[in-house]
């Protein structure tokens, strides 16, 4: 039987199992990264489970998220990592150097190669025919330190391209916006999505990262193409051509599901606030005020992105209502602009030139005015993420927040006048590695400035749980309603204590407060409904929860970095045998769960009894043995620290 992508790709990596849909499966790593905002625990806890330097291939720290420096705790946490990426043998990609998944597209990510990254977006190298998937930070601090990464295989989902783009308006973006339009936010979970078809030759590599990059927002553990002689064309230009290897798919693999998209029948999309997946047809929208527009982000932010941003602005002025904020996705990038002259270009159509980095994306900076309308490049806009809990975000494709910028208004893309330059794939892209500092065989001290705490622990899983069900929340509550982001809070992400003052804050503002009152009384129980956790890799949307007494999580379902991530602090996510039972359970109810370590070592079922109602359902947990081990343990650290140092 043939093979699809995905399935060489594991095949060639497997420490342990086989590779067959929903079996367990060990797989060994080519590279990890990390990045600032997650990137600090996860070296402290590579640090705490005590093995000295990586132990995978490539390992890089990247600086991009948390650059706003209103005080000193984001410059301390990049000497952080600055010298734990030397004290541990990784590089170090400076502040400035750009966009993690932009950065390891352009000078790391290479065709059949697995790599894990510290970040939900970490699929953005599946344009390149390597399958990366997020994890959270302690996932990735165990593989550099040695252990293979485990995985329920995935089923694939194969997405044939057929037909051509209606260039320029109609772009990369449209064809993910399409698939989150018919599969919804959930729709690839437990999934890895593999393009093919003769579409797929339309589309350069940076075309087909932010496809696979925003394939995250599908809840897909990750999303792939072919390797093909696109490939071969970026790497070549990116001066890494020994780095290529062709990748495609048997003629006779089996997929678990067909879906096509004619690309010619696609027009402009935009998703609507606060979902990706609430998409619709621009010209449907025409005639809305738009005040803010902001171009860039992980999704798109290439040097042919931004080149054909460049040619709609030029010679015009912004309308005088909008802020068009642009962020080159790497130095990269940024230099090639700069050097025709194309970031002139842009200044004097009134753009604001932002760094490059993350930015108004994570909050950091660029929050919209009062009930404004911000049209974003990027791929999320779930409420408050910009920063702004009344603003209405949306997501378009770059042309088009261009467009919406130069009118001041939506308007039908298709029936605009404006020539667009489209843009040619560079023969030679500027390459200057000087921003990344390869790791150093020398012995280095690590610098922790005040804000830097120690990774809380937590005791094993008791055999009874009884704790009140502080918040029963509905469907796709995101990471970000959980830990919320932003310019005040992310410069916490390296201080538990002290974030998770701010965990579930835009839902209930008490929720910390009554938490921590309840943590010596058996601690908390979250309710939650479908796809509970979706969107980020954050782990501190479980540490902060666990260092707040949360015991367990019962849902109706999870998101899978979000319930890994549970599990490697020891909560226990379980879920509702019969959905129905959701309605059953009230905020403030007291709950017990009784043989609770009996049950993970046997059949995972749970009678879950409301104390207050006098009532009970049933809940199971589905967990791995390795996973039952690691809630058994209370968490992947304590767990890994006894298996790999002994302490
Ligand atoms: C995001 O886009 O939500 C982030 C910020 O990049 C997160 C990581 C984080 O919370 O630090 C992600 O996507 O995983
Ligand atoms: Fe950064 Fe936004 Fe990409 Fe997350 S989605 S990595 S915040 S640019």
């Amino acid at each position: 039987m043939g093979k699809n992508v995905a399935e060489k790709i594991i095949g060639s990596h497997l420490a342990y199992g086989e590779a067959k849909a929903g079996a367990e499966v060990g797989v060994r790593i080519d590279e990890v990264y990390t990045q600032d905002a997650t990137g600090t625990m996860a070296w402290l806890q590579f640090e705490a489970i005590g093995v000295g330097r990586v132990k995978v291939p490539l390992a890089v720290s990247y600086v991009d998220h948390n650059m706003l420096q209103s005080n000193f705790m984001n410059a301390d946490d990049h000497e952080f990592l600055r010298t734990s990426s030397a004290a541990f043998g990784a590089w170090f990609s400076r502040p400035g150097n750009g966009i993690s998944h932009q950065v390891n597209l352009e000078r790391f990510s290479a065709p059949g190669k697995i790599a894990l990254g510290t970040d939900s977006h970490t699929p953005t190298g599946g344009g390149m025919g390597m399958l990366a998937i997020g994890v959270g930070g302690l996932d990735a601090a165990t593989v550099m330190a040695g252990a293979p990464f485990e995985l329920r295989m995935p089923e694939v989902v194969r997405v044939v391209l057929t037909g051509k783009l209606r260039r320029p308006w109609v772009a990369a973006m449209d064809i993910i916006l399409e698939l989150l339009r018919r599969l919804t936010v959930k729709g690839g979970v437990g999934k890895i999505i593999e393009y093919s078809g003769p579409g797929v030759g339309e589309l350069s590599v940076p075309e087909r990262a932010t496809i696979t990059n925003m394939g995250a927002e599908l809840g897909a553990t990750s999303s792939i193409f072919p390797s093909d002689e696109r490939t071969f064309h970026f790497l070549k230009a990116q001066g890494r051509e020994k780095d290529w290897v062709e990748l495609t798919a048997d003629v006779d693999a089996v997929y678990s599901q067909t879906i096509e998209i004619d690309l010619s029948a696609l027009e402009p999309l935009i998703a609507m606030p606060h979902s990706p997946d609430s998409v619709r047809p621009v010209r449907e929208l025409a005639g809305t005020r738009v005040n803010q527009a902001c171009i860039g982000s992980c999704t798109n932010s290439s040097y042919m992105a931004l080149k054909e941003v460049a040619s709609v602005l030029k010679g015009r002025t912004v309308a005088p209502g909008v802020s068009l904020l642009l962020n080159p996705g790497s130095k990269q990038v940024y230099t090639m602009l700069a050097g025709e002259g194309v970031i002139s270009e842009l200044v004097s159509a009134g753009v604001r030139m932002l760094e490059s980095s993350c930015g108004p994306c994570i909050g950091m900076g660029g929050a919209p005015g009062s009930g404004h309308v911000s049209v974003r490049s990027y791929n999320r806009n779930f409420k408050g993420r910009s920063g702004t809990k009344d603003a209405s975000v949306y997501l378009a494709n770059p042309l088009v927040c261009a467009l919406f910028a130069l009118k001041g208004e939506m308007v039908d893309p298709l029936k605009s006048d404006i020539q667009v330059d489209i843009a040619k794939e560079p023969d030679k892209y500027l390459i200057n590695d000087n921003m990344l500092i390869p790791p150093s065989a020398e012995k280095a001290g690590i610098s922790k400035g005040p804000n830097i705490k120690e990774v809380p622990l937590k005791t094993p899983v008791e055999e009874t749980i009884e704790a009140d069900a502080l918040l029963v929340v509905g469907d796709n509550i995101t990471t970000d309603d959980i830990m919320p982001a932003g310019s005040q809070i992310l410069p916490l992400r390296s201080n538990i204590p002290a974030i998770s003052e701010y965990v579930y804050t835009g839902i209930d503002e008490g929720f910390s407060r009554r938490a921590r009152e309840v943590r010596e009384k058996g601690g908390t129980i979250i309710v939650g409904g479908e796809n509970y956790g979706q969107g980020s890799s954050r782990e501190h949307a479980a540490l902060a929860p666990m260092f707040l007494g949360v015991k367990a999580v019962i849902a109706k379902s999870f998101a899978r970095i979000h319930r890994a991530n549970l599990i490697n602090f020891g909560i226990l996510p379980l879920t509702f045998k019969n959905p129905e039972d959701y309605s059953k359970v009230a905020k403030g109810d007291r709950l017990c769960i009784k043989g609770v370590r009996d049950s993970l070592k046997g059949a995972q079922n749970y009678v879950v009894e409301d104390l207050t109602k006098g009532i009970s359902f049933e809940a199971v947990s589905n967990l791995t043995p390795r996973e039952a081990e690691l809630v058994l343990a209370g968490g992947l650290l304590p767990y890994t620290r006894a298996r790999f140092s002994g302490k």
